[in-house]
């Protein structure tokens, strides 16, 4: 059932997301699994307040550098990241120079060719993992194995949205840098990446190509030496204070009202 949702109406945004999800799913992008992965990242945005926070901008600026000085950069694409944020992965794409890739968990070769001609429909030249998903992650065993071997197979760098856990450490012990967008900060997929962004696929797709687009005239040795000082465990760590100092703040206020 579809109803018009007024501008005026407290959680517009957060209602417009799920209505681009639900149309995702209806157009056979979105499987329904990735509706209750969404209802997921919703709890934890709320954790986060439904901002961008500190902990996500430090991520952001150390994920930018990486893809800035990467060989073979490539974005993987599954089917909520496909209805959310089409325009803004093929933005990124360009601004870093990456490849995209088709990667999905639940994978069937049509929902793929959708997914692919969505994205080029929102500008991409080209998109891997459609026919040429000829090359296999090892000790993978779900459907995310199977990559191109012109994309994520040679990667340097991959970076991931809302992923599961296996792929991300199969790729790690590929010795990829992988990036992952992922509200979940306690995920194994946050847990296990090399810099995660714990903030909406909505809000950090755009912010990290403008963090692409400021820091591309960087010296080589400047990128380098964002990434040395970069630490993912310390910045899980910050976003998890944050969550505990916003929700004691919170308690509090709401035991000031009683
Ligand atoms: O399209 P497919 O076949 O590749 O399948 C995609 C889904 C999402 C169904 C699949 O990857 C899956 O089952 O994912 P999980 O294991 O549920 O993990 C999703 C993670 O993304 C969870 O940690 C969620 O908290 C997080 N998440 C959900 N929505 C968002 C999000 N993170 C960032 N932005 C969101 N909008």
């Amino acid at each position: 059932m579809r109803v018009e949702i007024p501008r005026t109406h407290p959680r517009y945004q957060s209602l417009m997301i799920r209505e681009k999800l639900v149309k995702g799913f209806e157009e056979g992008l979105v499987v329904p699994q990735g509706l209750i992965a969404h209802g997921r990242g919703e709890c934890f945005d709320y954790l986060i307040g439904e901002k961008t926070i500190e902990p996500a901008l430090k991520a952001m600026r150390a994920a930018a550098a990486a893809l800035l000085l990467a060989k073979h950069p490539v974005l993987s694409v599954n089917g909520n990241v496909a209805a959310l944020v089409p325009e803004e992965v093929v933005k990124l794409a360009k601004a870093s120079n990456a490849r995209i890739e088709v990667n999905l968990f639940y994978r069937t070769e049509e929902r793929v060719r959708k997914i692919a001609e969505t994205l080029k429909l929102h500008g991409a030249d080209e998109v891997l993992g459609v026919e040429d998903a000829t090359a296999t992650i090892p000790e993978l065993f779900s459907e995310r194995r199977k990559v191109s071997p012109r994309g994520i197979y040679v990667a340097d760098v991959v970076l991931v949205a809302l992923e599961d856990g296996d792929r991300t450490e199969a790729l790690r012990r590929m010795g990829k840098t992988v990036i992952a967008i992922d509200l979940n900060p306690l995920s194994r997929t946050s847990l296990a990446a090399s810099i995660t962004i714990v903030d909406n696929v909505v809000r950090a797709l755009p912010k990290l190509a403008e963090f692409v687009e400021a820091m591309k005239g960087e010296p080589r040795s400047h990128l380098e030496e964002i990434l040395r000082g970069y630490s993912n465990a310390k910045t899980i760590s910050e976003v998890l204070d944050f969550i505990d100092r916003r929700l004691r703040e919170l308690s509090e206020r709401i035991n000031e009202k009683i």
